[in-house]
């Protein structure tokens, strides 16, 4: 069979599926792309379909998630939870409260969400969940109480050994106590449901900083195998969340300047270097926007949208906001500013046509699935320690994290390599994950 003639059959397929799910389409076509020549060299893979088998979810759940706001009106929402694949663990996945969330979202991070499990070298398969609910200008209790009539419907399909969510975009350590809450009373079971717990009910150290710190620990092996590293570059890193902070506060602890993040309405530059406590203040504890900590820092400019901080000269570049927050445009810029490394913090942050040019032009380039794995391998060292019943200390857990994101490099380069793409660790990372995967899956028959 033809490359792109596979290529072709498997995307008309996904594509007549799941009409009007651009960002799904997106995430396959990519993977699809990278592993032909696996499923070339391997017929059996062809054979038991098992690239079919993986574009499908194993199960897919849509539910209404009632709720009052605080003035008494009645709120509508709807929840999703997408079971991708249990080939190598329980699913395993964030739950994203964000107003653009649809299907299609959700889909596309479920399924980047297998490979990338596979990668952390964790038992841990693939799902991802959420809402169109926006918990932007909420109070306190319209959240817990939207948090609660969510997991009413979530809590009979999930479990310590079948499901387990976790945060991504609207969901940090706030909603993650008030679903929990609310599965223990449902369920009167206190287990290791969801990662992400705070520390004296059953959560891990390192897990708040994991993606933002496994970012910069991947990053740095891309700059070590082009004989550098971070001291005094010059580090453009979107978005001000979960992700954003803790890469910046990583990436300054080695030596790097970072001077620009932004939120969903701007951006700041601050050519002294970002002071990270303000950034923490502002976002974390005020829930404020971006644009305030210019009030605070003289040798700050804020510019109204989001997308000009690419506009930023740097030496390395950090999306850690969105998806497709990058396009070609975007890129152009960051190659012409001389940027020689980008590491997606986010997933899918890099347009398809966005990644080309990094390739194309020789910048280091660490997708989503690969350097972002931080944050959910340690959401599996939350769920080993759960099983022991015991905690380990920051530094054991910032040392195992340290090792996986080292062992994602390995596993990246070598997988680009032995298929005749070296340095591309797009495919070494699609690859690699593929892999594993699809070798569980020929193990377990048809399933
Ligand atoms: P947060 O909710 O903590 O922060 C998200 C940040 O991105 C905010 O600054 C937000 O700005 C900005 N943002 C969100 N949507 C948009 C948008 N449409 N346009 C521009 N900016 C936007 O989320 P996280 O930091 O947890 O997640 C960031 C990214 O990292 C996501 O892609 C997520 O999937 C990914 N990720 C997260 C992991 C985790 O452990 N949390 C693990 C791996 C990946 P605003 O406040 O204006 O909305
Ligand atoms: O995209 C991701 O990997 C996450 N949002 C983290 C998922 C998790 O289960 O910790």
């Amino acid at each position: 069979m033809g490359n792109q003639y596979y290529v072709d059959e498997i995307m008309g397929h996904v594509l007549a599926r799941n009409p009007g799910e651009s960002e799904f389409h997106q995430a396959v076509r990519e993977v699809v792309e990278s592993v032909q020549a696996v499923i070339e060299k391997n017929p059996a893979f062809a054979r038991a379909k098992i690239l079919e088998r993986m574009v499908e979810p194993e199960r897919q759940i849509m539910f209404r998630v009632p709720w009052v706001d605080d003035r008494g009106e009645v709120q509508v929402n709807r929840g999703f939870r997408v079971e991708f694949s249990s080939a190598i663990g329980p699913y395993k996945g964030g739950l994203r409260f964000h107003p653009s969330v649809y299907l299609g979202i959700i889909k596309f991070l479920g399924f980047e969400q297998i490979f990338k499990n596979a990668l952390t070298t964790t038992p841990i398969g693939g799902g991802k969940g959420g809402s169109d609910f926006d918990p932007k200008g909420k109070s306190d209790n319209e959240v817990m109480r939207f948090c609660q009539s969510f997991m009413s419907e979530l809590f009979r399909h999930i479990g310590p050994d079948t499901d387990v969510p976790a945060g991504d975009i609207g969901v940090g350590g706030r909603e993650i106590g008030f679903l929990f809450g609310q599965y223990k009373r449902l369920t009167n079971t206190f287990t290791g449901v969801l990662t992400g717990k705070g520390l004296e009910w059953g959560g891990s150290l390192v897990r708040t900083e994991a993606t933002g710190y496994g970012l910069v620990y991947f990053v740095t092996r891309m700059l070590q195998d082009r004989g550098t590293d971070w001291k005094g570059k010059k580090v453009v890193i979107s978005g001000s969340g979960n992700v954003a902070i803790y890469a910046t506060q990583k990436a300054q602890e080695l030596g790097a300047r970072v001077i620009a993040m932004s939120d969903s309405n701007g951006y700041i530059v601050d050519e002294e270097g970002i002071k990270l406590d303000t950034v923490k203040r502002i976002k974390e504890v005020e829930r404020g926007r971006i644009r305030e900590y210019v009030d605070e820092h003289r040798s700050a400019q804020y510019t109204e949208g989001w997308k000009g901080i690419w506009s930023v000269p740097c030496d390395i570049a950090l999306p850690s906001a969105t998806q497709n927050e990058i396009d070609a445009e975007a890129a152009e810029q960051l190659v012409k500013s001389k940027c020689i490394a980008v590491g997606e913090g986010a997933n899918m942050p890099s347009t398809p046509e966005a990644i080309e040019i990094f390739l194309e032009r020789g910048v280091a380039f660490g997708p989503a699935k690969a350097a972002n794995a931080g944050g959910v391998a340690t959401s599996a060292l939350e769920m080993c320690q759960n099983s022991m019943r015991l905690n380990w200390t920051f530094d054991e857990v910032d040392r195992r994290l340290k090792q996986i994101m080292d062992a994602v490099y390995d596993q990246c380069t070598g997988a680009a390599e032995a298929y005749g793409a070296k340095d591309n660790l797009v495919v070494g990372a699609n690859i690699a994950g593929f892999l594993k995967v699809a070798r569980a899956m020929m193990a377990q028959g048809v399933v």
